[in-house]
């Protein structure tokens, strides 16, 4: 089976962010592609992409973008799979405007939208695991120890 998720993003300076989505989706086995797909820079790239995402195979896209961040909204409007958007951190406003771009889309072209940086990268990653493993039990079992692992790791008293 190939990739069920997609990590695109609008840049290379936004993958050591987006990294964080696919180092998570490493740990629970899931396969995924990643690509640099600009609304911007290569609008041409990203209107292939949201139009043939699903004829991939792809079943969950996840889109981080900084800034101005249209990539995964306008994705949003090109696929009909779920689309998680990542704000990546930027210089000039921390992620505000990544934030603001990315959560306040119009009623009827969604958009999931985690945190700003690298805790939202991970949450997109762990969300698009929870979205297919509605339909894949070994991939609900592993995401379940995967948490459980967590929850075991949280010690009662402080160390140190
Ligand atoms: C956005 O502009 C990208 O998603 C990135 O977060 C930001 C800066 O891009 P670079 O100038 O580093 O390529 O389109």
């Amino acid at each position: 089976m190939g990739a069920q998720v997609a990590i695109v993003m609008g840049s290379q300076s936004d993958w050591p962010t987006m990294e964080c989505a696919a180092k998570v989706l490493d740990d629970l086995g899931v396969a995924y592609e990643a690509r640099i797909v600009s609304a911007h820079r290569t609008p041409d790239r990203m209107y292939e992409f949201g139009k043939g995402a699903a004829g991939e195979g792809f079943k969950v896209v996840i889109a981080g973008a900084g800034g101005a961040a249209h990539l995964p909204g306008m994705l949003s409007a090109l696929t009909h799979l779920p689309v998680l958007g990542v704000p990546v951190q930027s210089r000039a406003l921390s992620g505000m405007d990544s934030l603001l771009s990315i959560v306040q889309m119009p009623a009827g072209v969604p958009t999931g939208t985690l945190a700003i940086g690298e805790a939202g990268a991970t949450n997109a990653g762990l969300l698009a695991a929870a979205i297919l493993a509605l339909g894949d039990p070994a991939l609900s079992q592993r995401l379940q120890d995967w948490r459980a692992a967590r929850t075991a790791s949280v010690g009662e008293v402080p160390q140190g």
